[in-house]
């Protein structure tokens, strides 16, 4: 067990760090904004459990987003960031570890073909991006309401007027020729996306989604979704575009498309394959991806891309995924989890709703289903804040939105269950209608 670094209170850093960051974070999630309350700051992880700035321990629900599936500090992980250290840090020339990475990334996952390591999801999907429309020779791209593809100006779009036809900026800053192409569909809806293609199909160079919504809670694809989608895209010469960034050796080793049994020409990666350490990926079909510089004429590049230390971290964690299949297991704790907290939610009259896959899970505030961002939107986001708070004061941290997904690591055992299921109990009383 680490000792404490921590020599100032969260109070005292929460009011340092907001004359310094902007909202005091480095990521507008972590601020709790969206369910009140001031965040703690963290001191040390330690397996399935955080530790805060003050002591308190919390049984940790979001494992920094999806990268820990070990857990924090897996001495797995640790070792192999150890073993590299002394050699460098960066060298910004070619290591066999991302040859490693890239063979075990084309192993692993069944659409790609050929990869290229980049530093974050967003890199990742804004890549991925680049190249469809290098690839087709065509700019306008498909994307669902609710989905969440890293803070690339294209992907940064509100409904527009007539909602598929013209995106809008959702966000100042992004000018409206950046989001001019991008069309805009609510999630399951394949009827619509059918329509869409009817008569502008040829004006398409990708159909862009998370195959597994994340980013709204955990929404899944309904049957013959995906299936409709990869038939669509390639009777119109687009590309379909998985990004499963967080998907990706989540809902299952191979991601959602080998759940799902549906193969995109270009996938993006992130979170797991870092190991906490920076590091995305975008691959796919060998004749699309030799379209990138310098084998092709679209240009990405990245000075710490397929970093030493990144990629010893990844691989660390990708061989023990190689070797070890935990997601029937963690499967089957999300399942209790999730039916643990709405029968909790329920027993005081709170609506609930919410399922898990592999070690995802999500529970919403409302009846079901939720098949789409316009259904999650129903939710009651306000009874979540609250309960969001009753949860951290007996020690479980759960997304701080409730249009997050939550996550688990193989070292969530039956303590850490027993612990959340009866917080979750305590809380839904102290917030109960
Ligand atoms: P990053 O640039 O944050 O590494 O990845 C962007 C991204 C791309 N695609 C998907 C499907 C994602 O979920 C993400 C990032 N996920 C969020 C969690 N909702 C990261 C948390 C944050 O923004 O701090």
């Amino acid at each position: 067990m680490a000792p404490s670094a921590s020599t100032f209170s969260s109070s005292e850093l929460w009011s340092r760090a907001r004359e310094v960051l902007p909202g005091g974070v480095n990521s507008p999630v972590r601020s709790f904004k969206s369910v009140g309350g001031d965040p703690f700051f963290v001191d040390r992880g330690e397996g399935p459990y955080l530790v805060d700035a003050d002591g308190l321990r919390y049984v940790d629900y979001i494992m920094s987003w999806g990268p820990l599936i070990l857990g924090h500090a897996h001495p797995l992980i640790v070792e192999a960031i150890e073993g590299q250290l002394r050699r460098g840090t960066s060298y910004g020339a070619p290591t066999g570890a991302e040859v490693e990475m890239a063979e075990r990334l084309i192993g692993m996952v069944p659409g790609i073909e050929m990869v290229r390591l980049v530093n974050s999801g967003t890199e990742a999907t804004m890549s991925a991006l680049r190249v469809a429309r290098g690839y087709t020779g065509r700019n306008r791209f498909l994307k669902f309401t609710g989905c969440y593809h890293g803070h690339a100006d294209p992907f940064l779009v509100a409904a527009g007027s007539g909602v598929a036809t013209l995106g809008l900026p959702n966000s100042p800053g992004v000018p409206e020729e950046a989001v001019r192409d991008t069309a805009l569909l609510p999630f399951n809806d394949l009827e619509a996306v059918e329509d869409l293609f009817r008569d502008k199909g040829d004006e398409f160079a990708a159909v862009f989604l998370e195959p597994v919504m994340g980013n709204a809670g955990l929404i899944a694809p309904e049957p013959g979704f995906l299936e409709g989608l990869r038939a669509i895209t390639e009777k119109h010469g687009a590309l379909l575009v998985f990004d499963e960034v967080m998907t990706g050796f989540r809902v299952a080793r191979g991601g959602a498309q080998e759940r799902f049994g549906v193969i995109p020409d270009l996938t993006t990666l992130g979170k797991v394959i870092g190991a906490g350490l920076p590091v995305g990926a975008f691959g796919g079909r060998r004749e699309v991806m030799e379209v990138v510089a310098p084998s092709g004429p679209v240009y990405q590049a990245g000075t710490l891309s397929g970093n030493p230390l990144a990629t010893a971290a990844g691989n660390a964690q990708l061989r023990w995924l190689e070797e070890n299949d935990p997601f029937p297991e963690l499967e089957s704790y999300g399942v209790r989890l999730v039916k643990g907290m709405i029968e909790a939610l329920e027993a005081v009259g709170i609506p609930a709703s919410g399922h898990a896959l592999g070690s995802m899970w999500g529970v919403f505030f409302h009846p079901g289903p939720v098949r789409s961002f316009e259904d999650a939107l129903q939710a009651d986001t306000e009874r979540f804040g609250l309960f969001h708070r009753e949860m951290l004061q007996r020690g479980v941290f759960l997304a701080p939105s409730p249009f997050e997904a939550g996550f688990l690591s193989i070292l969530h055992g039956e303590e850490e269950l027993e612990l959340t299921l009866t917080a979750a109990r305590e809380a839904a009383e102290a917030v109960a209608p």
